[in-house]
């Protein structure tokens, strides 16, 4: 059997993928799917103070290449993640919260009550693209590393924070750097584009019906985005912090690709979205397969190995 695990700090992964926030991990149901799954880990939706029913339907649409979606946060609140940990234990896989917040004051709340529960590691969602009126906190940069800089002093959990996609290299050096100075220990690349839609030609309409069908764009067409953000994030962190790269994964060679760019782990998104949990199984066949064809003794000498040319 070949070895794939990864770890983050001390947050082993036995297969260095499993689910981005926000698909397959709202209900119980879906998280133990993804607990017996061959997820190496299982990550919740973004949780708020109260639980939400998200924006209205159609939200979520797909064709070959991409995905949109508009969901607005739909999740069971809090209380109910916290409820549900110490059951979701027993796939003895690691167990991460996503929490996210309106305020600041918001997510100190969230932070405090997911800080008190068994979750492994915590990951802070500065990147939500769905909520009409409210702008994405991570595009202030000095605003994000405060509020990390307070959660960090806080617990002794492993904490990350989910990033968007940034347009300058500049941004993703501030950030990095920042991350690194405050001793976060992971980010998460990317969250979808926040602005992308699809056009139905036939009817003449967007496809999708919040934000006048304009929302986070994600699918394959993303994966160059967090490739390039995932190297440049690896080169100004000096590779001090784990990155789990997410956008676009659909093969065992794509986990390669990110585990070369720089990252620790992978999140699947849109192909979870499309295939459902088994799409584990497939990728964890294929990402050994590579391993064995390209004689890859150790998989963690191979995270940033990526040559430059
Ligand atoms: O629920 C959503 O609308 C959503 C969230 Br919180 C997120 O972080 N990213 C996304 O594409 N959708």
């Amino acid at each position: 059997m070949i070895d794939t695990h990864t770890d983050i700090k001390d947050l082993s992964f036995n297969f260095p993928a499993f689910n981005a926030s926000g698909v397959w991990c709202t209900s119980n149901q879906e998280l133990s799917g993804l607990g017996m799954s061959e997820a190496g880990a299982i990550v919740t939706k973004s949780m708020t103070v109260m639980p939400r029913e998200g924006n209205a339907k159609t939200r979520m649409v797909f064709n070959d290449l991409i995905s949109v979606n508009g969901m607005g946060l739909p999740n069971h609140g809090v209380d109910y993640y916290c409820a549900s940990v110490k059951q979701l234990r027993s796939f003895k896989k690691p167990i991460i919260a996503s929490i996210v917040g309106f305020s600041e004051s918001d997510i100190d709340l969230v932070f405090e009550k997911v800080n008190k529960q068994p979750f492994d590691g915590i990951e802070v969602n500065l990147s939500c693209p769905n909520v009409s009126g409210k702008s994405v906190f991570a595009y202030d940069i000095p605003l994000s590393l405060k509020i990390l800089k307070k959660l960090r002093t806080q617990s002794k959990k492993i904490i990350g924070v989910k990033l968007p996609p940034y347009n300058q290299r500049g941004e993703i050096q501030e950030m990095a750097e920042g991350l690194v100075s405050i001793g976060v220990d992971f980010a998460t690349l990317i969250n979808s584009h926040p602005l992308g839609c699809i056009i139905n030609i036939e009817t003449e309409s967007m496809m999708m019906k919040p934000n006048m069908g304009i929302g986070g764009l994600g699918g394959a067409v993303l994966k160059p985005i967090a490739l390039a953000q995932v190297v440049l994030f690896h080169h100004f962190s000096k590779g001090k912090i784990g990155i789990i790269g997410v956008g676009g994964v659909e093969t065992g060679k794509d986990i390669y690709e990110y585990i070369l760019a720089g990252a620790t782990a992978v999140g699947v998104a849109t192909a979870l979205w499309k295939y459902g949990p088994s799409v584990f199984g497939k990728l964890k066949y294929e990402f050994e397969q590579l391993l064995i064809e390209k004689k890859v003794k150790s998989l963690k000498s191979k995270i940033g190995a990526l040559r430059f040319i």
